[in-house]
């Protein structure tokens, strides 16, 4: 059995964090293992509000411990970690047990959520992630945090931030939410492996339901990592199981929707 890990925040609508990584694990077939950095939880009498708890350092040292010391793992990614020390504990753990198929999904503020965002806690995540990460998967937003830029809402500043985040040491950037850039047709992503730049494009979907998807495909990616694809092979099939699973999105509530990637494993067992 191959083993992987996240170490992310829970979401306890089950949408995204944790939740969505140990879905997106099991349909790849492999075996998940979670160490929880925060808790987020939503307030349905306050439209939705999130309010995130961290869990604290011993706690978390002692989880990744149990994880990456007590069993191991063939690749492992990160999502909301919330606190320094979770991104120390990170770095610690990454780098100590030699994880090379790391993937960065630098989460820095939650779809709809306009809870404050961290610039120091951003810049610890650029310096001390990025350097240990096979790919990092920011969006629009988080690639022009991490790049500096002012601004990322175009296919020639997509690539400008994949250039100045790979300068900062990740071996692969890809920028996901493309779906956003300004005039977009198309579902545009952008991979950059340090030299080249490849697009994926896919249709794109008109939904609100797509709460999740970012810990969704960096969870793809890390699961292709670890059976072994090349990236690119990994980013790819990380992009149709999403599309996949965003073509069933669904509505929680009124506020919030994830998709539904198990629709990958029913395509195959009812087709
Ligand atoms: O989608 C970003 C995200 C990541 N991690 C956790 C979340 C969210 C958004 O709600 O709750 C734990």
């Amino acid at each position: 059995m191959i083993k992987i890990a996240t170490i992310a925040g829970s979401d306890a609508s089950g949408g995204a964090g944790l939740e969505a990584d140990l879905k997106t694990f099991e349909e790849y077939g492999l075996y998940g293992m979670a160490a929880v950095t925060v808790i987020a939880t939503m307030d349905p009498d306050h439209n939705w509000a999130h309010s995130v708890f961290p869990v604290e350092e011993k706690a978390l040292r002692s989880q990744l411990e149990t994880v990456f010391t007590g069993v191991g793992a063939a690749a492992a990614k990160s999502g909301m970690l919330g606190t320094f020390y979770a991104v120390e504990l990170t770095r610690e753990y990454i780098s100590r047990r030699q994880i090379r198929q790391y993937v960065l999904d630098p989460v820095m503020v939650c779809k709809g959520a306009g809870e404050a965002l961290n610039p120091e806690l951003n810049q610890a995540m650029a310096e001390k992630l990025l350097p240990l990460a096979e790919v990092a998967t920011p969006n629009l937003f988080e690639a022009a945090q991490l790049s500096g830029l002012a601004d990322v809402s175009t296919l020639d500043e997509m690539k400008e931030a994949a250039r100045i985040i790979a300068g900062k040491g990740a071996r692969n950037v890809f920028i996901k939410g493309g779906a956003k850039l300004s005039g977009a047709v198309q579902a545009v992503d952008l991979l950059y492996d340090g030299k080249n730049f490849e697009l994926f494009e896919s249709p794109l979907l008109k939904t609100s339901w797509t709460h999740g998807a970012g810990c969704t495909t960096s969870a793809a990616i890390a699961a292709g990592l670890a059976r072994g694809l090349p990236v690119k092979d990994a980013v790819a099939l990380a992009k149709k199981f999403i599309t996949r699973s965003l073509s069933g999105g669904f509505a929680l509530n009124q506020w919030v929707g994830p998709g539904n990637p198990s629709l990958w494993r029913s395509d195959r067992l009812y087709q």
